[in-house]
């Protein structure tokens, strides 16, 4: 009896010391949730973070962590590993991991043009946009708006992907890539099925779906 007793003090005065140790569960974050943060931070906020960006748009992967977990208080705390596993299920590449540096590829809104590497593209590339937009881009073109370059996607289903996050019913337009290129507009790699452009003039685009 009396070492039952002694027995079940200690395992609750172990259960007391855990929780007053802490007072929730230690909760790991989705991988959206991170990539979410680490787009804010990488494309539009690094200050917040008490980050400066090279003039590629990338950063100490050292320094990266340490600000993440000090403004999110990741617990588990964000390591290396965590964020390479975020990059290898996505459907997008979003960010690259460099000489220990760390980046996003596309998606900026900081001031300027973060520097990219500039390529030949694919003869046809696409981008999907709200129907509300497409009288004014028809118009005047394609213009990054907020961003540092316009997005281009690789593909007709990522291009949809993009209009749905405005329109339920994306319009779909097809960018003469080829003819663009050869007439001395500049594209840039954005990583695995992202082109980047710094304007796409109307008379390259053509509308090829069209749901409204
Ligand atoms: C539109 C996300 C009127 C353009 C996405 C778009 C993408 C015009 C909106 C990435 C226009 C800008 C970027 C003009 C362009 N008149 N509207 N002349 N020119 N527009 O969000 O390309 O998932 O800045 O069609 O998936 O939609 O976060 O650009 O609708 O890859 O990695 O102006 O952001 O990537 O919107 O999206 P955005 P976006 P993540």
């Amino acid at each position: 009896m009396a070492s039952r007793s002694t027995s079940r003090s200690t395992s609750e005065q172990s259960a007391r010391a855990h929780s007053s140790n802490r007072d929730f569960p230690p909760m790991r974050r989705s991988d959206v949730f991170i990539s979410k943060k680490m787009s804010y931070c990488l494309r539009h906020n690094p200050y917040k973070y008490g980050l400066h960006l090279d003039e590629r748009g990338f950063v100490d992967l050292h320094d990266f962590l340490v600000a993440m977990n000090r403004v999110h208080r990741f617990d588990p705390p964000l390591t290396e590993q965590r964020i390479r596993e975020i990059m290898a299920h996505s459907d997008k590449q979003r960010f690259a991991i460099e000489n220990g540096k760390i980046g996003a590829l596309y998606g900026h809104s900081l001031p300027g043009h973060f520097i990219r590497p500039e390529a030949v593209p694919p003869d046809t590339l696409y981008h999907g946009t709200a129907h509300r937009f497409v009288s004014s881009i028809m118009n005047e073109g394609l213009l990054p708006e907020s961003r540092q370059y316009v997005n281009l996607s690789a593909d007709i289903p990522l291009a949809r992907q993009v209009g749905l996050r405005r329109d339920a019913h994306p319009v779909i337009l097809a960018i003469d890539a080829r003819r663009a290129h050869h007439d001395g507009i500049r594209f840039f790699e954005g990583g695995r099925r992202v082109w980047l452009c710094e304007k796409m003039p109307a008379r390259y685009l053509t509308i090829i779906s069209d749901h409204a």
